[in-house]
């Protein structure tokens, strides 16, 4: 799908020719591009050509007024909830056993288009889809946008679904705080949220009887294998640590090398030391966000705070990465006297998808083929994941030529996105109808 970004180097990739197993039928996905267009600049930043949709700000307002427009225009029931999810409803939420579908708005920092707005927009088009076709529903159906997945203000991924999960205290949550001393409280109050409402919402999961997240692919296992739909078969164990290594402030001009306190030196031999752990492990270690104080190009830094995100394929692994990492930035530090605290701020565990759910998608997807669908892990984390301790949940993945992700690079073809719609709606319609 065009996001009316170029892509990197030799610009948009052309359409991929359909191939095994495509799923485009005529009229699938028609709503999708009015909602695509309509969506798709909200939170765009005009120079990066990313998206900025924080949590609790404007462009999160924005994104919320959109959703809601889309779930009032169709006739369903609108609610949000006590952690500030948005639900559209069709049928009796009180009935049970509900089919929930939808994902996230909220961006990375300069993000893509397609990077949780693909899984909302497709669930509102795949049930226009299923309305299309005259589909009876047996059990009641949701559309969900849950807040705060990506945790780029407040630095904890998956707010919403945490918090609904109780997986994140009231306690936890109010003492989040993002880089302009903001807490998110404060942050919830002004966009008019109640912040004091928050907490584990049990009886609203009792309800749901399974939740399928479709998702751009954050990889190119399905570029590669030539399908165009995938199913989720786990995520990734991951976490975020956040390093503080403390020097002395001094004049960058005036201070001998003999006499520094310089943390600059030991946070980038941690930056190196982790690139070479998580080659060892076949693992990954990005530091991709530093906070510098005072932050003066002629001052030697008193505190350089540095982020970690890693993730393996599995805990054993994720340990001797994460370890190993701790273990130099240590050595370093106490090379050149500096002092270091490291600060675990999120993890998730390995998830294993529901097999049941997951094989069911498999055989609903494969019927018209006769194909086997493809069952791909990943290293990104995602809604789905955190519910998946609660209640059944499973993720559908649309092709995404490049891999790119979290980059307004990011892109997926326009037959793949309609070929998601399509396959969402069979995937509803297996679920929920008669
Ligand atoms: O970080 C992640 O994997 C997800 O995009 N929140
Ligand atoms: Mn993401
Ligand atoms: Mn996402």
């Amino acid at each position: 799908m065009e996001a009316e970004l170029s892509s990197p180097g030799a610009g948009v990739p052309t359409l991929p020719q359909p191939v095994r197993g495509d799923r485009v039928r005529p009229g699938g996905g028609s709503s999708f591009h009015s909602m695509w267009r309509e969506l798709l600049p909200v939170g765009r930043h005009p120079d990066s050509r990313g998206y900025r949709r924080f949590a609790w700000t404007g462009a999160d307002a924005e994104c919320r007024d959109w959703f809601r427009e889309q779930a009032e225009g169709r006739g369903l029931g609108y609610e949000v909830d006590r952690n500030g999810n948005q639900w559209a409803w069709l049928g009796d939420p009180a009935a049970g056993n509900a089919v929930v579908t939808g994902s996230h708005l909220d961006s990375v920092p300069d993000g893509g288009a397609f990077d949780g707005p693909l899984g909302v927009v497709s669930s509102f088009a795949a049930l226009d889809e299923l309305r299309a076709r005259g589909a009876g529903f047996t059990r009641p159906l949701a559309i969900v946008n849950f807040g705060d997945e990506e945790g780029a203000r407040f630095g904890l991924a998956c707010v919403g679904s945490r918090l609904t999960a109780g997986h994140l205290t009231v306690e936890q949550a109010h003492r989040l705080t993002d880089g302009d001393g903001i807490t998110l409280p404060q942050a919830m109050a002004a966009a008019g949220h109640d912040p004091d409402a928050i907490g584990p919402d049990p009886e609203r999961l009792a309800r749901i009887g399974a939740f399928v997240e479709l998702h751009v692919e954050q990889g190119r296992a399905l570029d590669l294998s030539g399908d165009q739909v995938g199913v989720a078969s786990a995520i990734w164990p991951h976490g975020r640590w956040r390093f503080d290594f403390r020097g002395e402030a001094n004049h960058a001009g005036t201070t001998r090398l003999v006499d520094r306190r310089d943390p600059m030196l030991s946070y980038a031999e941690t930056v190196l030391a982790a690139r070479r752990e998580a080659e060892l492990a076949g693992a990954v270690a990005t530091f991709g966000k530093i906070a510098v104080e005072p932050n003066g190009v002629n001052a030697i830094p008193s505190l350089v705070r540095g982020w970690l995100d890693s993730r393996a394929a599995d805990q054993a692994t994720l340990d001797t990465v994460v370890g190993g990492i701790e273990k130099a930035a240590r050595e370093y530090a106490e090379a050149h006297g500096i002092d270091l605290a490291v600060v675990r701020e999120s993890f998730t565990p390995v998830v294993e998808f529901d097999h049941a759910l997951r094989d069911e998608l498999g055989r609903i997807l494969g019927r018209d083929t006769g194909l086997t669908v493809p069952v791909l892990g990943t290293g990104a984390g995602h809604d789905a994941g955190i519910l998946s301790g609660s209640i059944p949940t499973a993720m559908l993945f649309v092709r995404n030529p490049t891999g790119v992700s979290h980059s307004p690079a990011e892109f997926a073809a326009e037959d793949d996105c309609v070929a998601g719609v399509e396959a969402l709606a069979d995937v509803l319609e297996g679920l929920a109808c008669a």
